[in-house]
């Protein structure tokens, strides 16, 4: 939004000006944070159009409002490219984003009070995964899996230890936190025992799936969830997977169980994001996502930072601050005064609570949209270092405005998609 004389502008310069302030904030920063992204111009055009003007409850074919001549289409284009992206049977892309994804999928398979397994939140799972805060844990019984203390990494044996002691009908596997590769056919077997729905959250490597970066859960989960703007690099929204034999209850669950009109100019966004995820460029995109996470890993791990796993398979680092002596709050804001952006996040058996933990999520999706290259990984993390081992010795306020000048420089040379 470079033109000051747009419409945005004449009718309400406030909300303008703070828009062009954020454009220029995400153009000036190097954005770690491992679920967010940078789509490209056509997603963000697709996603600013006039669909936003219709409403369509239903699906193509079968709506309960008139005028959908070119909504039906839109949708099933969207729904066409899922399943022929992922290689899926079904795919409803109606979801408003992966919260509501996860709960339509509850909505379809459990009754209030019956058992769901999944990874608990400070261990790298998800809220809605059964997380005792969320509806998901209270209208459920919920089971909490988590990661081994000595290797960080989940354990198969617990998983299916827990699972035969609790038999939960509903299985989760995924997360927000997990630098390492998710064992799709070890969970589709433990969830097979007993007769389980597996469900795979795959919100946070969509896009590498995609790009045949990461193993694919289609085969091993009978339903998959997945926020559509992380690795994916489409719009805000989701889109639920599954097999022929789920595809009624999914969207029966979705609508009208849980949601009324999808958010068509949303739908428009995700089927142009899917489109570009079906490029040679794109797959070219998730390998250089991996190889910048695994360069930035080895470069902190140089620098005497400990990660959580030693490492990481995908485009997440998880940081454990404990052993540098600074907080992952007080971490995550001197870093963001240098321009990286960061989160601070709990640490898997984390003594810190989570407003105020022990950890610092960092990722390479945005930086690598941007075209930066494992080199550049090896310059971001001699910053990280400089800030951190600045807060911890107390003279973090003459470093930070130092690394935000040579941040500021290197973004210069890689600027996001316009
Ligand atoms: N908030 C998302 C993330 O940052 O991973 C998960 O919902």
């Amino acid at each position: 939004m470079n033109n000051a004389n747009t419409a945005l502008q004449q009718a309400d310069p406030d909300i303008a000006e703070l828009v062009r302030a954020e454009e220029r904030r995400q153009d000036e920063v190097i954005r770690l944070i491992p679920s967010e992204n940078y789509v490209s111009a056509a997603v963000l055009e697709a996603t600013g159009t006039v669909l936003t003007n219709k409403y369509s409850e239903g699906y193509p074919g079968k709506r309960y409002y008139e005028g959908q001549q070119f909504i039906d289409p839109i949708e099933q284009l969207a729904i066409n490219r899922a399943t022929g992206l992922f290689g899926a049977d079904h795919a409803n892309v109606q979801p408003y984003s992966g919260s509501p994804a996860n709960l339509a999928v509850y909505l379809a398979f459990l009754r209030p009070g019956e058992t769901v397994m999944g990874m608990s939140l400070p261990m790298g799972g998800h809220l809605t995964h059964g997380w005792a805060v969320s509806a998901t844990g209270t209208w459920f019984k919920s089971v909490q899996y988590g990661v081994r203390r000595d290797t960080g990494r989940l354990d198969m044996d617990q998983v299916r230890d827990l699972a035969l002691a609790e038999r939960p009908k509903l299985i989760f596997c995924g997360g927000t936190a997990i630098p390492r590769t998710i064992d799709f056919a070890g969970f589709a077997q433990v969830a097979r025992e007993i007769d389980a729905v597996l469900v795979a959250d795959i919100a946070h490597i969509a896009g590498l799936i995609a790009g045949g970066a990461h193993p694919s859960p289609v085969g091993h989960a009978d339903v998959i969830t997945t926020t559509t703007h992380k690795t994916l690099r489409g719009p805000r929204g989701a889109m639920i997977l599954c097999t022929q034999q789920h595809a009624k209850a999914i969207d029966k669950a979705v609508f009208p169980g849980l949601q009324g009109g999808p958010h068509n100019h949303t739908t428009a966004g995700i089927a142009v994001a899917l489109k570009e995820a079906a490029t040679p460029e794109f797959r070219t995109y998730a390998h250089n996502v991996v190889a910048n996470a695994r360069a930035l890993a080895e470069s902190l791990t140089e620098r005497g930072f400990e990660l959580v796993s030693g490492g990481t398979d995908n485009h997440l680092i998880l940081i454990d601050l404990a052993s540098k002596n600074v907080t992952g709050k007080a971490a995550a804001k001197a870093l963001d005064a240098a321009g990286i952006e960061t989160n601070y996040n709990t640490v898997p058996f984390d003594p810190r609570k989570p407003f105020d933990p022990s950890g610092l999520r960092i990722g390479t999706p945005s930086v690598t949209t941007r075209g930066m290259a494992p080199e550049h990984m090896a310059q971001v993390a001699g910053w990280m270092d400089e800030v951190v081992t600045a807060l911890a010795k107390g003279n973090v306020d003459d470093v930070t405005p130092v690394v935000r000048q040579q941040v500021v420089a290197l973004t210069r040379a890689f600027r996001p998609p316009a």
